[in-house]
């Protein structure tokens, strides 16, 4: 049994406690910390947890009964708490970013190493959907030969006015960028950003919608759109193009209703629900990993470097609308490979 400690127990960090609780075998939460006292000691009471409260979220990842220690506060505060864990040889479950620069990101990675082992998982959990699974395999078993060109879309309804232009990228986009290079089993070379006729709907500082478009080591050429005030729902679009077809991501499974002389489908409104069963997945099989004592599979530190890095770069990409800007990663280690 993963004797999970939980730092940060917001939005997110309440879902995976309960699907840990709930839904999921092979773990369960021992330790709460969050800035927000009152919120985590009102979750132990409604979920009946048999849980500690740590005002010190670096006292609950050096606790004896804690595991492995899930890093789901704001990004900012991700690093210190992964680097304490890693230090102690513990397991971590942090979802994205993995830390805000990627120098940090290589801080983490470096001290991973010197443990040995692989100990963090980065919550991409776009790599356990089972859509996006299809999708590789489709492009791995040669289906529609060498991909060449690749468009896709992240929208999101609506954000609320703290949302600023970066973090289409840094808290958006960065999706994209995980999950886009392991699918084609490539790596970014450069970035230019290009900004469309904003919508009415975002706010004054927001430039909304963008176009990030990314080119590969192998020539493919990306195109993605980030449209944060879409309105109609939360979409995410990915489209293949190859020299013997074109794959796409497939919609998720809603009911059609034909009816009234019209055909309906109704489109998911929130990220929750477009990909819960990726992130139960995802979840799971870091549980069982730990539990089976094999190696971690999901996105690794050095994947969250890799993001961390490409990210820096769409987001001076940004700031300069039209120019190609240079993507260059450090070599991979071995040990990640
Ligand atoms: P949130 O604001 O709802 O929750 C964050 C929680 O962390 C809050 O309860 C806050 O009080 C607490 N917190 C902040 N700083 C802290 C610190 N230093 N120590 C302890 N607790 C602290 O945010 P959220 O939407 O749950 O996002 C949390 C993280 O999860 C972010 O990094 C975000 O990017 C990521 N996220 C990932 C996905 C995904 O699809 N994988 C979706 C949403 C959020
Ligand atoms: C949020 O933090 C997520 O990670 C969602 O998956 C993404 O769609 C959304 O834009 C982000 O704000």
């Amino acid at each position: 049994m993963v004797r999970f400690g939980v730092v940060g127990c917001g939005g997110i960090g309440t879902e995976h406690i309960k699907r840990i609780m709930n839904t999921l075998s092979g773990g369960t939460i021992v330790a709460l910390n969050d800035i927000n006292e009152e919120h985590a000691q009102s979750l132990i009471k409604e979920m009946g947890l048999n849980a500690k409260f740590y005002a010190d979220g670096h006292e609950l990842v050096h606790a004896d009964d804690v595991d492995a220690v899930l890093v789901t506060c704001w990004g900012p505060a991700h690093k210190e708490y992964v680097l304490d864990a890693v230090k102690l040889g513990k397991y971590v479950f942090c979802e994205k970013p993995l830390a805000t620069t990627a120098d940090d990101c290589l801080e983490i990675v470096d001290a991973e190493m010197k443990q040995g082992k692989h100990l963090v998982q980065v919550g991409f959990m776009r790599r356990f959907d089972a859509g996006y699974v299809a999708l590789k395999q489709a492009i791995d078993n040669g289906e529609i030969g060498a991909p060449l060109m690749l468009h896709a879309a992240h929208r999101n309804p609506v954000v609320d006015d703290r949302y600023s232009t970066d973090m289409a990228i840094n808290d958006t986009m960065i999706h994209e960028i995980d999950v886009l290079h392991w699918l084609l089993d490539d790596e970014y070379v450069s970035a230019q950003v290009v900004y469309p006729r904003k919508t009415k709907y975002a706010a004054d500082h927001l430039a909304d919608p963008q176009i990030v478009m990314v080119e590969t080591k192998k020539g493919v050429r990306i195109d993605v759109e980030i449209f944060v005030n879409c309105k109609y729902g939360y979409d995410i679009k990915c489209e293949v193009v190859g020299e013997d077809g074109i794959a796409y991501l497939p919609e998720p499974a809603t009911v059609q209703v034909r009816k009234e002389a019209a055909l309906r489908r109704p489109i998911l409104m929130d990220w929750k629900e477009r990909f819960v069963k990726a992130y139960d997945t995802e979840i799971q099989a870091f549980i069982n990993n730990i539990n089976n004592g094999t190696k971690l599979t999901g996105p690794s530190s050095w994947d969250g470097y890799a993001a961390a890095l490409t990210a820096d770069v769409c987001v001076k990409a940004q700031q300069k609308p039209g120019e190609i800007l240079p993507i260059t990663l450090k070599e991979c280690p071995e040990f990640y490979k």
